[in-house]
């Protein structure tokens, strides 16, 4: 155990999701770790060569089971954003803080009561191309999927 501040006494195992980027994007790669803390867990990303276009990045966890896609949308089969509790968006269980990227690599934590990391083990992160509007029903209007990694 590792005590990070007065809220955060991190706890292993942790799970962790390796990213990477699609077809069209096939040099973004990173990870997205989440550790078990006080009610609930610390989420950190680390992602590298996130394209020029934009600065600001949707991220969130969805309720597929896999990274797989076909032609219109390489990650289709991630599904939609993880929903556990039946809420609206930006309350899904799966919505995160967006990635700021920093000449094409981003770091973010964030501190969250939405999940347990054992309850999104198996589901996959998706990073989008745009940002995430915070208000949109039901995705944020956050656009194409760039990346994904499955939580294991
Ligand atoms: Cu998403």
């Amino acid at each position: 155990m590792f005590r990070v501040n007065s809220r955060l006494l991190l706890q292993c195992p942790c799970r962790t999701a390796v990213i990477s980027g699609s077809p069209k994007y096939p040099d973004i790669h990173g990870t997205v770790s989440f550790f078990k803390a006080c009610n609930g867990s610390l989420v950190v990303a680390e992602i590298f060569n996130l394209p020029s276009e934009n600065g600001v990045f949707a991220m969130h966890i969805h309720n597929g089971n896999t990274c797989n896609g076909n032609a219109d949308d390489p990650f289709f089969y991630a599904g939609s954003h993880l929903n556990l509790k039946n809420e609206k968006h930006p309350f899904h269980t799966g919505d995160l803080p967006a990635l700021f990227s920093n000449g094409g690599y981003a770091w973010t934590a964030v501190y969250t009561d939405h999940f347990q990391p054992s309850e999104v083990c198996g589901f996959p992160v998706v990073i989008h191309a745009n940002p995430d509007d915070y208000h949109t029903q039901p995705s944020g209007n956050s656009g194409e999927k760039i990346a994904c990694g499955i939580i294991k």
